[in-house]
This record gives structure tokens, sequence and C-alpha cells, in this order.
């Protein structure tokens, strides 16, 4: 390309009116979503950007659901969501990792018919050192035939996702989604404001080099889990060199990386937690979502995710998701075939 020549440019806007053209019977009303996650998105990305400067690091005092800390941002971010949400008159109801139960769209507004469940800032207990955090957002068709969305509407089988994705928040800000056809990364131009396409129709590796998890946990992994970990540390016959180990303990760029580079992802169950830490609804379900339209796999090392009825709103679940023969490996492991 000749120097200075004028790039073209897709902003996050087009490419969703783009995308929703596939769909016929579109009425809009998931662009508009869309547009309103894109909008979030830098709105979030104003606060952490900026979380060092201004008094809004450190705890509020208060203890989420999940009985773990939660930072100023985490409850901005919360807030944000729901500000964004609930007046647009696309949902029915939305559901946050940060809160017990459902969120109601107020009597005010109108309903719509989609759901909204979300992650207002994963990994948050990195915050304070600058790491690489993210927003996870994943939306249903409501279940319920009319009136004020329930829980019924939340508790879903993965399968059942019509969007999801993910932001992160790094050295730049990413938003990463699908609507089933295909994964579109943006990148955020803050220059313009404007989330501009960057990774075009993201297709994963077949196969990687890297393996990510958290090694404190070695004692309490299965013996097939640490098996298959071990066999990844023995150097690679065709390479001569083992899988590399990389781990930034949040989830959002742990599993982008993935997606960019190929290899696995794994927060598996331990003696400590049996069925893993990971959250199904907020965080396994959409990033198997986009792992999947990224040409990978996303299972519990036995079942694919996104085929688990979720029984409660929280419901904790394993995780191995990445390139497709390195979690097929993982699962020959865990099934004692290897
Ligand atoms: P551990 C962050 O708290 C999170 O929910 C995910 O983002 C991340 O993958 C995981 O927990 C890290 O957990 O036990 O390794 O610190």
């Amino acid at each position: 390309m000749a120097m200075n020549e004028t790039k073209r440019v897709v902003t996050i806007d087009r490419h969703i009116v783009d995308m929703q053209a596939k769909y016929p019977e579109a009425t809009g009303e998931l662009s508009k979503l869309l547009y309103d996650v894109a909008l979030t998105a830098k709105l979030i990305d104003r606060e952490v950007s900026k979380a060092g400067l201004v008094d809004i690091l450190g705890l509020t005092g208060e203890v989420n659901v999940q009985g773990e800390e939660v930072q100023k941002l985490d409850w901005f971010a919360n807030d944000r969501f729901v500000k964004s949400f609930d007046h647009g008159g696309q949902l029915c109801v939305m559901a946050s990792e940060e809160e017990e139960g459902v969120i109601p769209i107020p009597s005010r507004f109108k309903l719509g018919k989609y759901v909204l469940l979300y992650d207002p800032l994963d990994g948050s207990s990195n915050i304070d050192a600058n790491v690489s955090i993210g927003s996870i957002f994943s939306i249903y068709k409501r279940k319920t035939a009319e009136g004020p969305g329930t829980v019924e509407d939340c508790v879903r089988q993965g399968a059942e996702q019509v969007a999801a994705g993910y932001v992160l928040y790094g050295s730049s800000t990413m938003l990463v989604y699908t609507t089933g056809r295909g994964v579109y990364c943006f990148t955020l131009d803050p220059s313009i404001g404007e989330f501009l396409l960057s990774h075009n129709r993201i297709q994963m590796p077949k196969k990687g080099k890297i393996y990510s998890l958290n090694e404190g946990y070695r004692n309490y992994l299965s013996d097939g889990t640490r098996r298959f970990v071990e066999y990844l540390q023995e150097p690679d016959k065709e390479t001569g060199r083992p899988y590399s180990s990389r781990y930034i303990g949040s989830m959002v760029a742990d599993v982008h990386r993935t997606l960019l580079y190929g290899g696995i992802f794994l927060y598996p169950a331990t003696s400590k937690s049996p069925k893993g830490k990971l959250r199904l609804m907020y965080e396994a379900n959409p990033m198997a979502f986009i792992v999947e339209q990224a040409g990978g796999m996303a299972t519990d090392g036995t079942q694919r995710i996104m085929d688990v009825q979720a029984s409660e709103l929280h419901e904790r679940i394993p995780v191995f998701m990445g390139s497709e023969e390195d979690v097929k490996l993982a699962m020959s492991f865990e099934a004692g075939e290897r």
C-alpha cells in the first residue's frame, strides 16, 4: 500500500447493520442491543482507563453474591450496564454475575423479547495491578410468553444464545462479538471514539503451543487433568519443544489470547471446587459461543458446554476451551483414555 493511502475502515455500527442484513426476518431489536453494548463498553473503558488517577480504585466494603469483595469499578460497571439497557425496550429481564437475583425492567419502560446476562467487570481482582480485565455479555430470546421476564428466561442452555461477546480493557480496548455467523473483533480508536473492525472472522489454529491454567492448584487437580498438563510439558515429537504456559488470571484476557494464538485455556474441577470456579451463564456460555464460532471447542471436560442445561443462575462449570485438537486431547485424558 502506498504511503498515506487512505485506509477503508468499518465501524462496529456499520458492521452491525451489515450483519442484520443477513437476517431477512430481523426487526433491528438485536442490533439496537449491540449498539448499546458498544456504547456501554466506551463508558466503562473511560473509567477503567483512568482508574489509577481518581479515587475509584479500592474496595466498596461490599461483598457480592460470590462472596468476593466488590471493587468500586465493579460497582460502577454493573450500574452502567443496568442504566444502559433498562429503558431501550429490547429486554424483558437482565441478570448480572454481581447480583443474586434477576434485574427486572422498571415498569415505566417497554418490555422486549430479549434477555441479557452479563459479567460487568471480570477479573476485577486485577484492577489495582493494571492487568487487563473485561466485560462479558450473552443474549437470548425470552422463553416466557409475555410480561416481565423471570429467572426461567435467564437459566438456559448456551446453545440458545443469539449473540455473545466480550470487551477487553487492555493495552487497547477491544470488543469481540458473534451473532452465530463468525467472530469479529473491533479495536477502539480513542481519537475518534469509534470501535473499528481489526480482526475479520477470527479462525483459531486447530492446534496451539500454549496452555493456560492456574498451576497453583496443581495438587488439587484430577489425575486426568494433571497427566494432561504433564503431557504438554514434555517436548513435542514434531517440534522438540514443550507447550508454553501463559496465565493472566483474567478470563477475558486468557481466552482472547487463546482465540488469536490457539492452545487451550482451562479452569478445571479441583478437589477444592468440584465444579471449578467459572460461572456457566456469565462466563462459560458466552465464551464457548465465541470459541466455537472461531472453529474451536468448549467443553466441561466431558461434554459441550453449550449443551448443558443450567439449573440455577450462578452455577459453576469446569472449563476446557481453545483449539480443537488441544481440547480433544484434554478430554481423552479426562476420560482416562491416555
Ligand atoms: P484464579 C477472575 O476472578 C475469574 O473469575 C476469571 O476471570 C479468571 O479466569 C479466574 O477467576 C481466575 O481464578 O483462581 O486462577 O485466581
